[in-house]
């Protein structure tokens, strides 16, 4: 027998993501205001091919077809954002009530179909008015605005919804989004990151304070935050190395994660960071930490870390997932024999074994969901079908480090696939393909691909 089949705890749930702007499309349609990202998409430039996400997938007018091929494919639960400019088309003050008839009939579409829906309430998507009204996550006011969004979306739907998550990837919002500025609103700075990463933490904190104030008891619910991390090797043994590996994780992850866990920065961004990073009141710590139910990770890859030397000139690649290389202070390497996906990241599955554990350990045992994790391929549909023979090696690998690491000890109680459907992939618009369901986004039509059918197998064995 292969290693006991690798059978899943009975309780295991598995799951699809996705994100309002990649698959939605009907950008102003119904009353919706435009977001960061209409905004941005029209800037030439900004994305691969001048491509945008208003028709996208157009999941808006598709979505009972798309929740049908879901119940096909066995899926019983289902990772969702909705577009806050959809549900409240300034960021503040009046609702759209054609946005929120929107996701309420996606909602009990898909618990008819037998699909629990997690919902997550912001991926990268704040509306544009917000943004220039206020300066959106630069004004630590966005944390009363994010809280009465929050709170219209639990009014309105957490009669049906247990699993919450307020943010996807603070990270990349701070550090692609307004340090390296490669994403929506594409600003470049060395401050800016930690003043918006610090918001986004305060932001969580309130919506969360909401939620368990007036919500939780009576909805009985769950409610947390999505970060994400990819896993760092030292280059070599020695002690600068290894240090530099640590180093990154807690720049990566530690950023986001000890605030809610441990209750404050890690004592390496505080040094090195200086006066850029904003400190937490006491009411601030009082909110943030504890304020996660559940431990949300989204993983990709592991890069080799180098300990950098000050002052010395690197290349650095953005898409490498560096953080601000001068604060960091890490060089990013790859080991010539790993296998890269098409966005040029590392296949490394046992690098989220290594990940796991370090959450394990470093947050005391939490429960965690991976809430992302796939994989980009150039995807020919040959006489009908799309034999995606990689994404599903891709994706074994990865199930099985999780399956060991259960195996371990770690809580590790879910797993979700990046993505259901191929989609928009910001900046680098429609040529990446995450999917397991194909797209033509010239007729919008879709096509389960090899990997669907096997993940459907995964599911109703709960066994790789
Ligand atoms: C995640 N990085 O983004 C997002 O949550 C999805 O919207 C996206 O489509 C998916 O991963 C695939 O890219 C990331 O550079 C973007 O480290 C960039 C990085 C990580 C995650």
């Amino acid at each position: 027998m292969l290693k006991n089949m690798e059978k899943f705890p009975n309780d295991f749930v598995w799951g699809t993501s996705t994100s309002s702007y990649q698959i939605e499309g009907a950008h102003l349609a119904d009353g919706k205001g435009p977001s960061i990202w209409d905004t941005f998409t029209q800037i030439p430039g900004k994305v691969a091919n001048g491509e945008t996400g208003n028709t996208a997938a157009d999941h808006y007018h598709k979505f009972k077809e798309d929740v049908a091929l879901m119940a096909q494919m066995g899926l019983k639960n289902y990772h969702l954002s909705i577009a806050w400019s959809r549900v409240q088309p300034l960021g503040r003050g009046d609702a759209n009530p054609k946005g929120i008839q929107f996701y309420s009939d996606l909602i009990d579409e898909l618990i008819k179909n037998g699909i629990t829906p997690w919902i997550n309430l912001y991926h990268w998507d704040i509306p544009t008015a917000l943004q220039l009204e206020t300066d959106g996550f630069l004004n630590p006011d966005i944390a009363d605005y994010f809280a009465d969004y929050a709170e219209l979306c639990f009014k309105n739907f957490g009669d049906r919804i247990k699993n919450w998550m307020t943010f996807n990837e603070p990270w990349v919002f701070s550090i692609l989004c307004y340090g390296h500025g490669v994403l929506a609103p594409g600003r470049v700075s060395n401050t800016e990151p930690y003043i918006v990463g610090h918001n986004i933490l305060r932001s969580h904190g309130k919506a969360v304070d909401v939620y368990r104030r007036n919500y939780q008891k009576e909805q009985n619910g769950k409610i947390g935050i999505i970060n994400n991390c990819d896993w760092r090797e030292p280059l070599s043994d020695s002690v600068e190395d290894k240090a530099a590996a640590q180093r990154s994780l807690e720049f990566f992850l530690g950023w986001f994660a000890d605030p809610i866990y441990l209750g404050d920065y890690p004592d390496i961004m505080k040094n090195n960071v200086g006066d850029r990073l904003p400190k937490f009141t006491e009411e601030d710590k009082k909110l943030i930490k504890g304020s996660s139910d559940f431990f949300g990770i989204n993983h990709y890859s592991t890069a080799l870390a180098e300990n950098a030397e000050v002052n010395k000139k690197y290349e650095v690649n953005v898409y490498d997932n560096g953080c601000l290389f001068e604060d960091e202070r890490v060089v990013l390497h790859a080991d010539p024999t790993w296998k890269k996906t098409e966005m040029g990241w590392n296949i490394v599955p046992e690098g989220l074994n290594n990940l796991l554990h370090w959450i394990d350990k470093r947050y005391d045992h939490p429960e965690i969901y991976i809430t992302e994790n796939g994989v980009a391929t150039t995807d020919e549909i040959i006489e009908g079908e799309i034999n995606d023979q990689t994404r599903i090696d891709f994706l074994k690998g990865y199930f099985s480090a999780a399956h060991q690491a259960i195996e371990e000890g770690v809580n590790l109680k879910g797993y979700f696939v990046w993505s259901f459907m191929d989609n928009f992939e910001w900046a680098l618009g429609y040529e990446k393909r995450f999917g397991l369901h194909h797209i033509d986004f010239e007729t919008g039509k879709r096509t389960p691909k090899k990997s669907a059918g096997w993940f459907k197998k995964v599911i109703a064995s709960n066994s790789i």
